[in-house]
């Protein structure tokens, strides 16, 4: 599916999680790339919610918890028809449904010269 969302400034607590050794280790296995610590924060129309949900729930793709560190699906996932990531949904998270968290091997909001507002296709 193919979606578009708006470029939103989060809680800053993602970095810590993706700067840690199990994170990172498990992406670079899983996904093939080591993440940007931080996630750019997409929020998405209500309207695809449901269809989200359905996805993330049969979704396989998990890094199992462990450590003291909770699970998380990740689906992967094309930004702006261009960058190569992942979303992901941390089975703990601050954020309600309507934020998709995305993750690249790059900084996204310097690459693509995001900033909040701006509006970002999302294809997983
Ligand atoms: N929150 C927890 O309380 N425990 C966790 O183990 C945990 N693991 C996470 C792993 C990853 C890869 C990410 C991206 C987030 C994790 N979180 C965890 C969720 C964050 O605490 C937070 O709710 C959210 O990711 C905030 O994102 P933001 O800083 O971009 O707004």
């Amino acid at each position: 599916m193919k979606l578009r969302g708006e470029v939103t400034t989060g809680l800053g607590k993602a970095a810590f999680f993706l700067s840690q050794d199990f994170y990172v280790n498990n992406f670079i296995k899983n996904c093939g790339f080591k993440p940007y610590p931080g996630t750019l924060n997409i929020l998405v129309p209500e309207n695809h919610l449901e269809q989200i949900n359905e996805i993330k729930d049969n979704c396989n793709d998990i890094i199992k918890p462990d450590e003291g560190f909770g699970a998380v699906k990740y689906i992967e996932a094309i930004l702006n028809d261009d960058v190569n990531g992942a979303i992901v949904f941390p089975a703990k998270t601050e954020h309600t449904e309507n934020y998709l968290e995305f993750i690249a091997e790059i900084k996204l909001r310097d690459a693509l010269n995001l900033k909040d507002g701006d509006i970002v296709s999302i294809e997983f």
